[in-house]
């Protein structure tokens, strides 16, 4: 065992109750050894772990990791928000009492470090100064060095972010334990690991994986779970798994800012780091906050919704990153960067990586090529010659620093105010292009009823959708009933309300399947048009869900959109939309004490729609 208390005053790390808790879990997991890590540690830490074959170098300054190979994505079904109140159980936060999984995290962590290094990772996520600072700093504990260097590039990491705190104690505690990955039973019965947020205690206790989904717990667990958690007991501030973007007119000098959610897989990284289309890239600039999360309050002062980025980096999926896709997205992970790639595939030879959608085909030489599970290419046989590359989760982690069009005022610690918030799903009829929502509980709703069709046909019934309210589904950690009624508590105090919409690129063809909609950088027109009809520079036309543009008002110039596809785009398929909201009375109905409001709203756009 190691003499931590020793380690911590040569690191000059005072606060007490940080001492206390590091002491504790240094003992608990009997960790040989205890580390206390600062951002300018990098380069060292690179370095070890070049040495210790955890990264692999892949072209000036980049990094590539092979994660163990049932230890690739977040698992669900494992992770737990537990509370001392029963009352927190939700729908989706698999809620279980912290007094039953305390105690089994800690038997599962009890000398599971033993030989390795701990890791001590203070961290801030926010801007310095930001408003809702107190509730952005943590110590991450981690027994597995690529997570610190993962955790340097997504979170801002010193211990300056834990001395001279107001309240000595007011930090979150997560602990990561990787355990043996080999003997984990990884989604069978005998799974063994939990990943677990005492969310009243903010205590994060994460067993099992050293995945960055699962291991990274600045971002999600403590910048969603727990941050959504605090923002609701503190009665403060929303924290969402929402992309944050600028929009800056040039003619004008006017900027606007647009946040919104996602479910996984319909393009939120990508429109996160859009440019303008060529046409109009004279007039309007896109500016980059972030991809993933937003953390949501008033400002008293001018009555307006703020948002800001809480992480220092993108963990983004590397899967169809490419040049038509999303080339800022490239660019931030070019020579230089200190990106790190995960679980795609690499070359020993040449130290290039490829990920399915990097390019259209997989290079034509193969020498030096291994798969993401280390195989080399040319030894398969078989069915194997058909298998990806890369797993479909492999990820890119770089700062947002590194994103060409970020922001300049990225880092201010006012946030920046919210325009519009936008819900988007990946739906392949009846949701038009856009739609703007001006009422605030219609809007929310709107977010509740948010979703994606699941991805195979078979996966689901044909047509309906698999709901992920506002994009928070894994990420919720209090009850859907009392999460609508922060929202609109929250927004609600805005003097200055934000416009809401619903947005869809993937309406498709019925007959050849063909997208109607060419996507990407044209994703910009719909989006101005909001902010044009927040402004009430345009009226559009009023449908029972909401507002919806005429042809004439969207701005087209070089816009490949056939006349044809552009109406179905802009219209609505009343039958289906009936259909629809069959489905979401079942889906709402799950959810106990969901506000009056909310319900409200959902009958007025159902009896809209009868009348259509
Ligand atoms: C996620 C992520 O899993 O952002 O949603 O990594
Ligand atoms: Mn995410």
């Amino acid at each position: 065992m190691t003499d931590a208390e020793a380690v911590l005053d040569e690191a000059g790390l005072k606060n007490a109750k940080v001492r206390e808790y590091v002491t504790y879990w240094a003992e608990l997991t009997g960790a040989a050894r205890v580390e206390v890590v600062t951002a300018a540690d990098d380069a060292r830490l690179i370095k070890e772990a070049l040495e210790a074959g955890e990264l692999q170098p892949a072209g000036e300054g980049l990094y590539y990791s092979r994660s163990y190979h049932k230890d690739t994505a977040r698992s669900e079904e494992r992770t737990i928000v537990a509370t001392s109140k029963a009352e927190d159980r939700g729908v989706y936060n698999n809620w279980r009492s912290a007094s039953e999984m305390t105690p089994m995290l800690k038997e599962r962590m009890r000398g599971a470090s033993a030989g390795k290094t701990m890791y001590v990772v203070p961290y801030l996520m926010a801007p310095p100064g930001s408003p809702l600072e107190e509730y952005a700093v943590g110590v991450e504990l981690t027994d597995h060095r690529p997570v610190v260097l993962h955790m340097i590039r997504m979170a801002r990491v010193g211990i300056e972010h834990v001395e001279n705190l107001a309240d000595p104690n007011h930090f979150v505690r997560a602990v990561q334990v990787t355990g043996d990955l080999e003997n984990l039973g990884q989604g069978t019965d005998n799974d063994q690991r939990y990943f677990v947020t005492v969310a009243d205690e903010r205590t994060i206790l994460h067993f099992g994986s050293s995945y960055g989904g699962n291991a990274l717990l600045g971002k999600i667990a403590h910048g969603l779970r727990q941050a959504a958690y605090d923002g609701w007991a503190s009665g403060k501030f929303l924290a969402e798994q929402f992309m944050l973007i600028g929009i800056t007119d040039k003619e004008t000098g006017r900027k606007f800012h647009i946040c919104g959610g996602f479910p996984s897989a319909s393009g939120k990284t990508n429109l996160a780091m859009m440019l303008a289309p060529d046409a109009l890239g004279d007039r309007y600039h896109v500016s980059f906050f972030g991809d993933d999360i937003a953390w949501l309050w008033v400002d008293p002062a001018d009555g307006r919704l703020y948002g800001m980025n809480p992480e220092f980096g993108v963990f983004g999926v590397a899967k169809d990153t490419n040049e038509s896709t999303n080339p800022t997205g490239l660019r931030s992970v070019g020579p230089g960067t200190g990106a790190i790639f995960t679980n795609v595939a690499y070359n020993e030879v040449t130290h290039e990586v490829w990920w399915e959608g990097k390019t259209k085909t997989p290079p034509a030489d193969v020498t030096g090529w291994r798969d993401w599970r280390g195989r080399l290419i040319s030894e398969r046989t078989g069915d194997e010659v058909d298998e990806p590359w890369s797993h479909p989760n492999s990820r890119f982690t770089t700062t947002l620093a590194n994103v060409p069009n970020v922001a300049e005022d990225f880092e201010d610690p006012r946030g920046v105010p919210i325009d519009a918030i936008i819900f988007g799903g990946r739906t392949s009829d009846r949701e038009p292009l856009v739609r703007a929502i001006t009422d605030l509980a219609e809007g929310v709703y709107d977010g509740l009823t948010l979703g994606a069709e699941a991805t195979f046909a078979a996966e689901g019934v044909d047509g309906q959708l698999r709901y992920d309210p506002m994009s928070m589904r894994p990420f919720m950690s209090y009850s859907e009933g009392e999460y609508a009624a922060h929202w609109l508590r929250i927004v609600g105090a805005a003097t200055d309300q934000p416009i809401f919409a619903h947005v869809n690129w993937f309406q498709k063809d019925p007959g050849d399947g063909h997208f109607l909609w060419p996507g990407y950088r044209d994703n910009l027109r719909p989006l101005l048009w909001l902010l044009q009809l927040r402004a009430g520079e345009v009226t559009g036309r009023q449908t029972p869900v909401g507002i919806l543009p005429t042809e004439e008002e969207l701005m087209l110039e070089g816009c490949e959109v056939d006349p044809a596809d552009l109406a179905t785009l802009l219209d609505l398929d009343v039958p289906r939309w009936r259909e629809e909201m069959g489905f979401r009375e079942d889906h709402l109905k799950q959810f106990d004490g969901l506000p009056e409001e909310i319900w409200e709203a959902h009958r007025r756009v159902a009896a809209a729609l009868d009348e259509a």
